[in-house]
């Protein structure tokens, strides 16, 4: 098999470079497997969109301004049943597969969870044999690179275009237009029904890039199709260099490229800026053109069925305008009423809740709508009217409440009541962010529309967490239990019944030390650092929140250097801290807290009094490479968000299936882990979401008391103050600012000595080896319920309606 692929590097290597193997680099390697990889990805790619076009199968749109699908090389050989053989291929021409591997630039197209979460429902799509493709932007900057300099995170931008991408391929003939800006102009038919029409309005073209998305080992591709904006007259050769009109063409030309410019930074302190309107309207209307003409085209059928072959899922609020972007065409290009075309939307949009954090609801000023998308806002206008008007009438009990309810209230229009009204479906993203968002944040809503409401717990792709992350604990798997895992993931339960059998926890131990040796051997190579592989690896990778409290993990490293410093000889586990996190540029906090991390890690690790105990580790640049080689690694899987405030969480899911042991909060996803192993097998301390919840009603603690009674927190807190940490005594004072003039807003404090004693316990645990791997093993054992296959099977059955291939 090898040989035979062999044979075929050589040859695509001459085809395409010119070159024998021993004058290729490990990039003319990656580009001759790439296509050899898209050579037989087209075959089965012809032959899904055959089938689904001649069955008539229902198919799901997933629309998301995020798609973070990190490298494809790798995780399309494992899906296309090739990767071993590929490994051996590279390894007998004398590459380093991984070396290999890594030429490609990761597609950093989203911004963390939501993104990510996007990218594995597509791969489980595909191998469960679902007909649905998602619909995203082909930003030309990912989310920015970050480098780390005297501890500041420093912003560079991501320009992952710079070698050609293989698995992107132009799809001219399906550009479609765009219109920004204009008039409407209000015609009167002789039927007495009215006709709209723009004018001067400015066009942009939207090409699509499709890229496949691979099935395991089942044969359907489906496809991720990504915008980009073009001018109309890009191509108009006519024009003269030197003329006036030129130079405005170009800055005009220059404009419209903005569009799919790049991604912008989740950012919790943002004000909309019209361009980031731009991109979430060319999304969506690119989209919906495409899928009607798709449904025309392959279906002899009006369009007033389209929710019988069409469903699409709107990923958070960011697609929302699709709605009236469905209406808008409906009626005024289809010629349907109004209730017509509302009865057909209203069928075919479900929207997906990540966020219970009520300041991060997305909303727009109408004047901004207006100008830029004057036909939508009339559109979303009527929705408003009628959906308060309704209230008014229908629901007395709710008439108070109608400017809380209203889409468009105090000038702003409130995306996620406009993806509430115009959806059939609503759900959150794990089983207590479901429960707040019906008891809590959307209450009202539940009222008004109790059926809507549902629960769809996240999940995470097995293929590319387990098999491809860390081959060698699939390989430890497969040999225990057989391979059926692979293709049901709740059978790796299996594994329960051989959970004491110490011979075999050994080389569970085994696997997760080869993991740890190769993450250090990393660490060391990148950073400089040398850290004890026997150490205890314990995890922290997310985006910087403050309600993911970082600054919790960093006050724990800080004690614990405290306590190093005052008793030198004490006994202590050697643990090494990892921390990768991207802060949004402008979130002032989050980088401090970055900064802190850093600076800690900078004492920590060169203090010969610490001996080698302590390290602290920030990988710079996180993302979703740099992922696949911390989660294998990880011994504790930190998960420590104030309770209620984590929607659901999806690396805590990663971790968990790669052995770690959670260390967290009830919050998020955490709780259904709970549910599933039990207190036995995880560490969970502080306070519950109902407690969080019971304390803001009443405005809060009082976070200075705890200041006043803890010495250790006080000494924490003087030192960030009295600039111990930092060069200059300015340094840290807002971290602790922030904690005793605003009251500890997230609980830090609160929950600070509960997570101090939950960590000794858990290094207690450490300690007795066998109990610790027999943790580790059940939780892998539970973690199938995790497969993202798990979740879509819900999406597909409970929402989408969707038959198999
Ligand atoms: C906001 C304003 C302007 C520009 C961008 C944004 C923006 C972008 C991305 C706001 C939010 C996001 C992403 C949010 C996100 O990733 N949420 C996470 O979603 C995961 C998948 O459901 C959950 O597991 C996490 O709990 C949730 O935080």
């Amino acid at each position: 098999m090898a040989d035979a692929l062999k044979e075929k590097i050589l040859r695509q290597l001459i085809a395409d470079k010119g070159r024998e193997v021993k004058e290729a680099t490990p990039k003319d390697i990656y580009y001759a497997l790439a296509s050899i990889v898209n050579e037989e990805v087209k075959q089965q790619w012809f032959r899904t969109r055959k089938y689904y076009k001649d069955e008539k199968l229902k198919e799901v749109y997933y629309l998301s301004m995020e798609f973070l699908i990190g490298r494809l090389l790798e995780s399309n050989l494992l899906n296309y049943g090739m990767l071993d053989e590929a490994k051996t291929a590279l390894e007998q021409m004398g590459f380093n597969p991984q070396e290999v591997f890594a030429e490609e630039h990761d597609a950093g197209l989203g911004n963390g969870g939501l993104g990510r979460l996007a990218a594995c429902f597509l791969d489980s799509l595909a191998s469960l044999n679902y007909p649905g493709h998602g619909f995203g932007i082909r930003y030309r900057y990912g989310l920015f690179e970050q480098r780390i300099i005297h501890g500041n995170q420093v912003e560079l931008p991501d320009y992952w275009l710079t070698d050609p991408y293989p698995w992107e391929s132009r799809t001219e003939e399906e550009a479609v237009v765009i219109q920004f800006h204009g008039d409407v102009h209000m015609y009167k038919r002789n039927d007495g029904t009215l006709e709209f029409e723009y004018k001067n309005t400015d066009k942009v073209m939207a090409v699509p890039y499709d890229i496949p998305v691979v099935g395991y080992e089942n044969g359907t591709v489906n496809t991720l199709r990504l915008w980009s904006a073009e001018s109309i007259f890009s191509n108009n050769s006519d024009r003269l260099e030197g003329n006036k009109q030129f130079y405005r063409d170009l800055a005009h030309e220059h404009s419209i490229e903005q569009i799919s410019g790049f991604l912008y930074p989740d950012d919790s302190s943002y004000e909309g800026k019209e361009l980031r309107l731009k991109q979430q309207y060319f999304l969506v209307s690119a989209s919906i053109q495409n899928i009607l003409k798709h449904f025309k085209t392959n279906n002899r059928m009006s369009l007033s069925k389209l929710a019988e072959k069409v469903v699409i899922q709107i990923n958070d609020t960011h697609p929302s305008l699709a709605i009236p972007e469905l209406m808008r065409i409906l009626m005024d290009e289809e010629g349907f009423s109004w209730e017509n075309a509302w009865q057909v939307t209203t069928k075919v949009f479900a929207y997906t809740n990540h966020t219970t954090l009520s300041e991060a609801l997305e909303t727009w000023p109408t004047d901004m709508i207006k100008s830029l998308l004057p036909r939508i806002f009339m559109i979303i206008d009527e929705i408003n009217n009628r959906f308060c008007q309704g209230i008014w009438f229908d629901h007395e009990e709710l008439r108070d409440k109608i400017p809380e309810l209203a889409i468009i209230a105090y000038e702003r229009v409130h995306m996620a009541r406009l993806a509430i009204v115009g959806s059939f479906s609503v759900n959150g993203v794990a089983k207590i962010h479901t429960e707040i968002l019906k008891k809590k944040e959307m209450k009202d809503f539940y009222t008004l529309f109790p059926d809507k409401f549902n629960n769809k717990t996240n999940g995470i792709t097995h293929r590319r967490w387990l098999m491809q992350a860390n081959p060698k604990l699939a390989e430890l798997i497969t040999d225990v239990i057989g391979p059926q895992w692979i293709k049901r993931p709740k059978q790796l339960i299996s594994l329960l019944k051989h959970s004491s059998d110490s011979a075999l926890l050994e080389k569970f131990n085994q696997v997760k030390h080869e993991n740890k040796r190769e993450l250090a051997n990393y660490i060391k190579q990148h950073i400089g650092i040398t850290v004890d592989e026997r150490s205890i690896f314990d995890v922290q990778i997310k985006r910087l929140h403050e309600y993911k409290r970082q600054l919790l993990n960093v006050f724990h490293i800080i004690y614990l250097y405290n306590e190093l410093k005052e008793n030198p000889n004490q006994d202590m586990t050697p643990r090494t801290f990892i921390f990768g996190a991207k802060a949004a540029p402008s979130y002032h906090l989050a980088k401090e807290v970055i900064k802190l991390i850093n600076t800690v890690a900078s004492i920590v690790n060169y203090d010969p009094s610490v001996k080698d105990r302590l390290k602290v580790i920030f990988m710079e640049n996180y993302n979703v490479s740099i992922a696949e080689k911390i989660i294998p690694a990880a011994d504790i899987s930190e998960q420590i968000s104030t309770a209620s405030k984590e929607a659901s969480g999806t690396g805590n899911m990663k971790m968990m299936m790669n052995g770690a042991l959670t260390l967290g909060t009830m919050d998020g996803a955490n709780i259904e882990i709970n549910d599933l192993v039990g207190d036995r097998n995880m560490f969970i301390f502080g306070l519950s979401a109902d407690e969080v919840l019971e304390y803001y009603q009443h405005g809060g603690y009082h976070a200075r008391d705890l200041y006043n009674t803890d010495d250790r927190i006080k000494r924490i807190l003087d030192q960030l103050n009295q600039g111990e940490f930092g060069v200059h005594n300015i340094e840290f004072k807002d971290i602790y600012y922030n904690i005793l003039y605003h009251n500890d807003p997230y609980f830090v404090l609160k929950d600070f000595e509960p997570y101090l004693e939950t960590h000794e316990l858990a290094e207690r645990a450490y300690r007795d080896r066998m109990t610790w791997l027999n943790m580790s093993v059940t939780n892998i054992a539970y973690s199938g319920k995790f497969s993202s296959d798990q979740t879509i099977q819900e999406y597909a059955t409970e929402i989408w309606k969707l038959k198999r291939k």
